[in-house]
């Protein structure tokens, strides 16, 4: 039997199956999932398909200003029925301010999420150690990821599904201030996400990757795979400690996490 899980695809193959996701996005519709008409796709054809999708947004004028760590914590292995972290890329068109109003409209099925974040202050080659990473962060702050996949139920996908699609990437709130990581005991910070007023999620901060620190060591280590690096100025997204909620317009969402400034936003 054939294994087709070393098949390269051509270069045209993948633009083009980035170009279908990036369509899907543009008209708030989902599509069928990738590994349907191309069943070996890989895990490294897939991150091909995302950097062309990246590719698309830029080429609209978007910055990259950071990545997501996803799947980091077993809650959302669970959600998600799937089994490895992954990541994705943020622009400066993804950020919602803190405090602010978020648009649905133009969204397939967006899920909200508690996430850490970390403001990187210096360049960070991996391999790193988890001191060197937290060495190169300046801040540490709450936020809060609007997920929203591209494809069909927004579930059951595999691993290349989800990392073409930009580990479905759509939107984040970053809280407007933090604190220095030495301020914190980063290991253990009890986090609760509100949705109205009403706690939906509650976790601490060991469950992103056992300490959010690796999930930044791990990135590092994925991002240098590919001959990659974390930028000073980069915004990391550590993996939500707990899993998504869906997010309909009326509702308002607050993280609080221990010793940290809040995030909230509204969506509309
Ligand atoms: C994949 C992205 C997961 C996280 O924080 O774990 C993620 C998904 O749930 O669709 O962002
Ligand atoms: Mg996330």
């Amino acid at each position: 039997m054939t294994q087709r899980i070393d098949a390269r695809l051509q270069a045209q193959q993948i633009d083009a199956l980035a170009k279908q996701l990036d369509n899907a996005m543009l008209a708030g519709q989902e599509r069928a999932r990738l590994t349907q008409e191309v069943p070996g796709l890989n895990n490294a054809d897939a991150y091909r398909i995302q950097r062309a999708g990246v590719a698309l947004r830029l080429a609209r004028g978007e910055r990259v200003v950071g990545y997501k760590m996803g799947l980091t914590s077993a809650a959302k292995r669970a959600q998600m029925n799937l089994d490895s972290p992954i990541y994705g890329v943020l622009t400066d068109a993804m950020q919602v301010d803190d405090g602010g109003a978020w648009q649905t409209t133009g969204s397939i099925h967006p899920k909200i999420e508690p996430e850490v974040a970390f403001l990187i202050a210096r360049d960070l080659r991996g391999p790193v150690t988890a001191q060197e990473a937290l060495a190169a962060c300046s801040e540490v702050r709450a936020a809060l990821e609007i997920l929203d996949s591209r494809y069909v139920g927004f579930k059951y996908f595999s691993l290349p599904d989800v990392i073409a699609d930009n580990a479905s990437s759509a939107f984040f709130v970053l809280a407007e201030t933090g604190v220095a990581p030495e301020a914190l005991d980063i290991l253990d910070l009890p986090m609760r996400m509100f949705v109205d007023d009403h706690l939906a999620q509650e976790a601490r901060s060991s469950a992103i990757s056992g300490n959010p620190v690796l999930s930044l060591v791990q990135l590092c280590d994925m991002l240098a795979e590919h001959g990659d690096w974390l930028p000073a100025g980069s915004i990391v997204l550590a993996g939500a400690a707990a899993t998504a909620e869906p997010l309909v317009a009326g509702r308002t969402v607050r993280l609080e996490i221990d010793g940290l400034p809040g995030v909230q936003v509204t969506a509309v």
